[in-house]
């Protein structure tokens, strides 16, 4: 029995003028009572420290690095850190990286008991796109602002199993998962700001979005025999809803704690890293049964490219012989 007592720090919405002083009193405060209840662990959002920016159109390098932080931890996370450290608690959370050659990257970060980071990610699936894009009802500007990722998918020995991070839209591509299963993932560690609609289809809306989002994290977590906790910003930010969700996902698949409303909201649950043991030693023993001998255009063609030529059944059947 390795068992990691996590918290899912879910939080509400961070309005563009709030301070990022005040989320991280948000974060301190979730942090005090997961540590009350025995956390060992506290998982936050991505871009946990500010509004959820990329969906602002922003030119000027200077506006879009006020959002970025230039060292973690800096003046504003310092207090959430020395706290971690005091109650003996790991924390992991994302923000935006300005590193000092003036790159840009969605990071999230993991830190051990004494509030040391062990593990750095940067997102490597970016959504959205590069220009403003006046056809839609709100922008999604993350390749705009940061560069995919260029540090992999890397695991860590770390809280006693082996632990990995993902940001939001990787949890949409299997092949995340699996290079973190390809390591023995443990657990996997994602936040995530969802738009509660769709800018480009209206029809689309919370329930929906809720749906992928519960698929995405059950299908990765059980196709990998891992733990899956992921952690939303929820809520309205400057009239923009994002979806809530926030869920700790059984290496069986099994949702075992989720979130019930938008706001700042800590669930928690007892997660036995050994209970990803059966699964890897049995239905997705990697080693036993996969082929990837057949697996190369996975990493081959990045765009589908479907077959050539017509379909040999779409002409009109030629006139059966013998029936006049
Ligand atoms: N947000 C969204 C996500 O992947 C998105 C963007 C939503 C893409 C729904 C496709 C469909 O959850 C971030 N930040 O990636």
């Amino acid at each position: 029995m390795r068992e990691i007592v996590v918290g899912a720090a879910q939080m509400g919405p961070i309005q563009r003028d709030e301070p990022r002083e005040a989320a991280v009193a948000r974060m301190v405060g979730l942090l005090e009572r997961a540590a009350r209840e025995g956390c060992g662990l506290v998982v936050y959002p991505e871009l946990a420290l500010t509004t959820f920016f990329p969906r602002w159109t922003m030119t000027d390098d200077a506006e879009i690095d006020f959002w970025m932080e230039r060292e973690m931890p800096g003046a504003a996370t310092r207090p959430l850190f020395k706290r971690a450290r005091a109650l003996g608690v790991a924390i992991s959370f994302g923000y935006g990286e300005l590193t000092p050659e003036g790159r840009r990257f969605n990071t999230s970060i993991l830190t051990d008991r004494a509030a040391r980071i062990v593990g750095k990610y940067r997102k490597i699936h970016l959504p959205g796109h590069v220009e403003h894009d006046a056809a839609r009802a709100f922008q999604h500007l993350e390749k705009r602002y940061f560069e995919p990722g260029d540090l992999g998918f890397p695991v860590w020995r770390s809280l006693g199993g082996v632990m990995g991070m993902l940001i939001c839209n990787d949890r949409r591509w299997p092949e995340a998962w699996r290079v973190l299963g390809l390591q023995g993932v443990e657990m996997v560690l994602l936040g995530y700001n969802t738009p509660a609609t769709n800018s480009q289809r209206a029809a689309e809306g919370p329930e929906e979005r809720l749906f992928h989002h519960r698929l995405s994290i059950q299908a990765g977590a059980y196709q990998n025999a891992t733990w899956a906790v992921a952690v939303a910003k929820a809520g309205v930010e400057d009239g923009h809803p994002l979806i809530g969700g926030t869920a700790i996902v059984h290496p069986d698949g099994q949702i075992v704690a989720e979130a019930a409303g938008e706001g700042d909201e800590l669930i928690i649950h007892p997660c036995d890293l050994d209970a990803t043991v059966f699964g890897k030693r049995t239905i997705f023993d990697f080693a036993r049964h996969r082929r990837p001998e057949h697996y190369r255009m996975i990493v081959e063609r990045t765009g589908a490219v479907p077959p050539s030529g017509a379909d040999e059944h779409s002409h009109p059947a030629p006139e059966a012989v013998g029936t006049k």
